[in-house]
């Protein structure tokens, strides 16, 4: 029995992670500097991991920007705009993909598996792979000559790299696959020569629908490599979902199998199909993705019937995921409320909860006898935090019925009465909400938090900034326009911050992608409205024009995504008390003479199951929450909503289900993928596909957009059609953001007099 580790928070406790890659971007460090900042971050990682006593610490998950991206590199998978020559892949490349450059749009960044964590999608097309750099051989000499600790070396492996890839035919899978197994051949043979013992083999993609075909591919590919390097000892591992072809995988040539017992039906499978003898279990059992401690009677008690099925007694205990997705210590929490706090373990505590854990399975129950009571009065008190239960709410929400969740009109009778009131011109211009979040705007707000300016000052701050970007607006001639946002630190913490039931922290950071971090709000309880939220905000803005301002809200299956629910009350029950509370609020803005209302649904996608059998379930409910929050308004109010990236296709449905009037989707990084899921499609409402990519600090140039506008209205009637940025505008420059809404003008201007003449 030992303990283990999947992969650990690179960004540091503090972001210190994040600070050192922007100063090498903005060219405050250079590269020397970089590497000797984050070096040290990620000595420091694996020293405290060892000191918490994990057994196998992982090495090469640490990465300076996506471990996708990594394995791209170390396999020499370059798109040919950046024009890579063969060798090992230096930073500038390392960052164009990453990044784009003036001459080279970005590659294309998206959500992995279903968590907030994006990856940069590799690009097959053109590329000869080849081993450029043995990546995981070098974190793990580095690991053992500098630390001496003989850790667990972490590789992507190839079923899941190659289906997370783009630039290849379905039915090509297995040729290209043929391509890069010599090259994870040559790195497992070189890490058993360098005298590795375990190494780590992460498919989560065997959590989701593979075709029998692909299995079977998959099971010659570990042959070879258990042919190849025989003396390794190999974990396959998966995480998120159980896996889906059970009893073909647990046969395949490997030591060990690492399961999640926390996401999925991994206990009922080997219990219903057993676990084979020769193999080592490693078992996933405190939960990677959200932040609650464990019950740890209760962990000891499954790790007692998980032990039972494993014939040879020989198991790895560890997280069900690595612990990129949680915060790295709950240490650093000096404001919480000390009940909440002790319901909490970050990433270090989970580790300690694993240390307890199998220390618990190796000698005996009952020596950990005080750890199991400690655990259990922090878990008492927690349970006895404010706002943990509020039977009113519960009650309010179970009342609902699906007659709560319809619009009084039709879209088609709806749409007339909303472009009378509105008066906007054939392809109308907005944004999707956030305008840039500069230094000064997050210093003040810092400044307004430790109490160094007023309250009062930093609403004057707030409102200044507001006025202002009117003005820009309207003066670049934006029709329909946003107040920016400047209020919010994020779109779903702000709203943690004002609902009860939800509870932030200072330091809860976890990568959502590159350097960009998001501090997810904790849902301790039942969630209630408590004040109006965004309403004053919008009315001044609104005040300042006769343009329409839009109002802007997070909608409900994006608050609970993108926060860290407890799991004591069933997903779709917080989901309706989220929903509920935004219904109180959409009707004071409303109330309010707010015209438009746009409720992003980013997460939308994100959260669908990755096993097919449950997605429809998790549909229906996002959909009954949307349709909960939004579907009071009068007739002529508009209703927006926004989603982030691609696969369209699968949740079309769902989409049209919403009954938004008006869509806006994240498209340029995917570029035709999504218009033709509307070329299969009647698609009735009107929607605006995102024409130029704010990911990028490229600004874009006009012709390029209009190529983006035609191509989306050769499938998309004129008479529908929106046109705006891909996502909310707070990572970009004042002047980045700027030029590019200029460009954007400019095209829209161009199409509106070409569609015109033409008609
Ligand atoms: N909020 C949350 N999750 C998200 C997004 C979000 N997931 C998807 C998408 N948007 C990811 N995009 C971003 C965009 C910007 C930032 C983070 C994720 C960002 N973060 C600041 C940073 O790291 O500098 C936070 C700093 C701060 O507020 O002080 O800019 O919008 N929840
Ligand atoms: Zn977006």
């Amino acid at each position: 029995v030992i303990s283990s580790n999947l992969g650990y928070p690179r960004i540091g406790k503090k972001r210190e992670w994040k600070r050192a890659l922007e100063g090498y971007w903005n060219k405050q460090l250079s590269e020397k500097e970089l590497l000797e900042e984050t070096d040290a971050i990620r000595f420091a990682n694996l020293k405290k991991q060892k000191e918490i006593g994990i057994d196998l610490v992982p090495v090469g998950d640490f990465t300076l920007y996506d471990h996708v991206l990594d394995t791209s590199a170390m396999f020499g998978v370059v798109p040919d705009r950046f024009n890579y020559d063969g060798g090992k892949i230096n930073l500038e490349t390392y960052f164009a993909i990453a990044r784009g450059t003036e001459n080279a749009v970005a590659s294309e960044l998206t959500k992995w598996f279903n968590t907030n964590y994006h990856y940069i999608v590799p690009e097959l097309e053109n590329v000869t792979p080849t081993l450029t750099e043995n990546l995981p051989l070098k974190f793990y000499k580095e690991a053992k000559e500098k630390l001496g600790i003989d850790g667990k070396p972490i590789i992507l492996g190839p079923i899941t790299y190659l289906k997370l890839s783009k630039g290849y035919e379905e039915n090509d899978f297995s040729n290209v696959l043929q391509r890069f197994i010599p090259l994870y051949v040559q790195l497992l043979k070189e890490l058993e020569e360098a005298g590795v013992s375990w190494v780590q083999i992460d498919e989560p993609i065997l959590g989701t629908n593979l075709s029998k075909e692909v299995i079977q591919k998959a099971k010659q590919v570990y042959e070879q490599f258990h042919n190849a390097a025989p003396k390794l000892k190999l974990i396959l591992q998966t995480y998120f979902e159980h896996i889906i072809h059970y009893e073909e995988i647990i046969e395949f040539p490997v030591q060990a199998i690492g399961l999640d017992f926390v996401h999925g039906e991994s206990l009922e499978l080997i219990k219903q199909f057993g676990f084979p003898e020769d193999k080592v279990l490693a078992a996933g059992i405190i939960n990677g993705r959200n932040v609650w401690k464990a019950d740890l009677e209760a962990k000891t008690d499954l790790l007692e019937t998980i032990y039972q099925a494993v014939k040879n007694k020989q198991i790895i205990i560890q997280p069900s995921s690595s612990l990129l997705h949680v915060p790295v210590t709950k240490e650093s929490e000096a404001q919480l409320d000390s009940n909440v706090k002790n319901g909490l373990s970050f990433a270090n505590e989970k580790l300690d909860e694993i240390v307890t854990l199998t220390k618990g399975l190796q000698t005996g129950k009952q020596t950990i006898v005080q750890e199991l009571a400690r655990n259990n009065k922090e878990l008492e008190q927690f349970n006895h935090s404010t706002h943990r239960n509020n039977e009113i709410v519960r009650k309010e929400v179970e009342a609902l019925g699906i007659t709560d969740a319809q619009r009084s009109l039709p879209f088609a009778e709806r749409i007339k009465k909303q472009h009378e009131v509105l008066q906007l011109p054939l392809l109308p211009t907005t944004t999707i909400g956030s305008l840039p979040q500069t230094q000064e705007v997050r210093k003040t707000r810092t400044k307004w938090r430790q109490g160094t300016i007023t309250e009062a000052e930093y609403e004057q701050f707030i409102r200044a900034n507001i006025t202002k970007w009117i003005h820009i607006q309207e003066k670049i001639g934006l029709d329909v326009l946003v107040h920016g946002e400047f209020e919010r630190t994020d779109m779903v913490e702000y709203f943690g911050e004002k609902l009860n039931g939800f509870g932030v922290t200072e330091f809860g950071w976890v990568q959502s992608y590159g350097s960009r971090c998001v501090k997810p709000p904790l849902i301790f309880g039942d969630v209630s409205f408590d004040t109006a939220m965004t309403v004053k905000e919008s009315i001044f803005a609104q005040s300042l024009t006769d343009k329409p301002v839009k109002g802007m809200l997070t909608g409900p299956v994006t608050i609970l995504n993108w926060s860290f629910v407890h799991d004591d009350v069933p997903r779709e029950t917080v989901q309706n008390q989220i929903a509920l509370a935004l219904r109180k609020e959409i009707k004071a803005l409303e109330t309010s003479g707010i015209k438009i209302i746009q409720v992003d649904e980013p997460a939308l996608r994100e959260g669908l199951p990755l096993d097919e059998k449950k997605q429809k379930a998790y549909l229906d409910a996002a959909v009954y929450a949307f349709r909960l929050a939004t579907s009071s308004v009068q007739v002529q109010t508009q209703i927006h909503t926004h989603m982030c990236y691609s696969e369209f296709q699968k949740i079309y449905d769902a989409i049209d289900g919403l009954d938004a009037d008006v869509i806006s989707i994240e498209t340029s990084r995917s570029h035709g993928e999504i218009i033709s899921a509307f070329e299969e499609n009647t698609y009735e409402k009107e929607i605006g596909l995102g024409v130029y990519d704010i990911h990028s600090p490229r600004v874009p140039d006009k012709n390029e957009i209009k190529q983006n506008i035609s191509r989306a209205l050769k499938t998309i009637p004129t008479e529908q059609f929106w046109i705006n940025p891909d996502c909310g505008l707070k990572t970009r420059s004042e002047d980045e953001t700027v030029g590019a809404l200029k460009a954007m003008i400019h095209a829209a201007r161009e199409i509106r007099e070409e569609q015109l003449t033409f008609q």
